[in-house]
């Protein structure tokens, strides 16, 4: 009997699926692979049923053999342990992730002399709606919220990236890269207060109230299905701050960060060049309790920031707040620093693993940029937040159309920079 191999990245069967299997069952025994959730998160989406729930729904349809975990998105790992005679797959290779598993399937299947079998791509009517319905249920409050702790269990370090509008969330959700190491992409989003403020044309001093802050969350919310952190600043007043708790948990946010300072809050990197005050220890453990006590599913995350480093407290200070915000029941703590070198946020992060193995760091890396992810998780970083990125690349691109239109009075200089009009109006998706 040849050994035939399919891989499912799915929770649900259709008939695109169905396809493949009596495709498969022409040529011998059927051994199915379900792709592990962590590959999952890079390869599309988060998976709505848990990879066990996967497996028995596979194991349902008749005709399957077998049914194995596949652990990485590439196939070499399968074609080492089970050495397929046949891999049948969709004939799906337009994207250029589906490309890179194409490539990596044609050369194993001639390492191996095996054959990959193409199956042609069901996509009609009925399997777009399924699609549809997958990411609807994905952006669902009561299950979005709890992906980021989910994240924080499958993942070494969380990618984060700033939105502040629909469409920087639609970059946030839909950008992938697809190259020779692999397959990745985003797997949380920020609404960081700087660039909310700023897309507004506003100061970043908790000035755009709450409730406009919520409508951006609200507008990013609609196009997504990335875990939200949001940026609280400093959460106001305790008595304002648990009802903020609340809303956000309502919504479906993940996450809320509070710095510790009080009275006017300035943007972090001012640093000491502007008057800033940090909040008491006693205060604000004060104001976590209160929201951890006013928090009501289990998911959500209070994360306190602690701006020790900003304002040239030092290290002592930072790593006492740290346990006492802790202690005071803060999901996490963010450390932030604006120094160019790493150096005081890897002595922060070591320093705070040595006493706490487990309580999640956050980092923003926008001063700090050389240092990459794998080098904050090898210190025990979990989050990494890229906090402006979008807004500071969309200003100097607009501002630049905007001076060459004035400049040549007319717009056919710049035209060649710009998005192709055919893009910008098929760039979202009609219902
Ligand atoms: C933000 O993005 O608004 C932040 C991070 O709070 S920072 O701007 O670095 O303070
Ligand atoms: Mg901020």
């Amino acid at each position: 009997m040849k050994k035939v191999y399919t891989c499912f990245c799915t929770d649900v069967i259709h008939e695109g699926h169905m396809n493949i299997i009596e495709k498969a069952k022409s040529l011998g025994e059927v051994t199915v692979g379900v792709l592990c959730e962590s590959q999952m998160i890079r390869y599309n989406r988060f998976p709505i049923k848990t990879t066990e729930e996967r497996i028995e729904m596979i194991k349902a349809i008749p005709g399957v053999s077998n049914v194995i975990v596949q652990n990485t998105i590439m196939y070499d790992e399968v074609f080492e342990q089970l050495k397929p005679d046949y891999v049948v797959h969709g004939s799906n290779w337009n994207s250029p992730s589906m490309q890179v598993i194409h490539n990596n399937l044609l050369s194993l299947t001639e390492k191996y002399g095996a054959e990959l079998v193409e199956v042609p791509y069901t996509y009609n009517e009925k399997v777009k709606r399924i699609d549809r319905q997958m990411t609807e249920k994905l952006a669902m409050p009561e299950l979005r919220r709890a992906r980021l702790r989910r994240l924080l269990e499958i993942t070494s370090i969380v990618k984060t990236i700033e939105v502040h509008s629909g469409l920087t969330g639609l970059i946030a959700e839909k950008t992938v890269v697809a190259d020779g190491e692999g397959i990745d992409q985003f797997d949380a989003m920020w609404i960081s207060s700087l660039c909310d403020s700023t897309d507004k044309g506003k100061p970043d001093i908790e000035l755009v109230d709450m409730t406009s802050r919520f409508r951006t969350i609200d507008d990013v919310m609609e196009v997504t299905t990335k875990p939200i952190i949001f940026d609280g600043d400093t959460g106001g007043l305790t008595e304002h701050f648990v009802y903020t708790v609340r809303s956000l948990e309502r919504m479906g946010v993940s996450a809320v960060i509070i710095e510790d300072k009080t009275g006017l809050k300035k943007n972090s990197l001012f640093g000491t060049e502007v008057e800033q005050t940090q909040a008491s220890i006693e205060d604000f453990s004060a104001k976590i309790a209160a929201g951890k006590r006013a928090q009501l599913s289990d998911d959500f995350m209070i994360i306190a920031r602690i701006e020790s480093l900003i304002l040239e407290r030092g290290m002592e200070d930072a790593l006492t707040r740290a346990f006492a915000f802790r202690d005071a029941g803060a999901d996490g703590i963010m450390i932030h620093s604006r120094k160019k070198d790493p150096a005081e946020i890897i002595e922060f992060c070591d320093k705070f693993r040595a006493e706490d193995k487990d309580t999640p760091i956050v980092v923003v890396p926008s001063s700090f940029n050389s240092i990459t992810e794998a080098e904050l998780a090898e210190h025990g970083v979990n989050i990494c937040i890229y906090a402006n990125q979008l807004m500071r690349a969309a200003f100097p691109a607009m501002e630049n159309a905007a001076k060459s239109i004035l400049k040549h009075h007319r717009a056919q200089e710049i035209d060649s920079e710009l998005m192709s009009i055919k893009d910008i109006i098929t760039l979202i998706d009609e219902i």
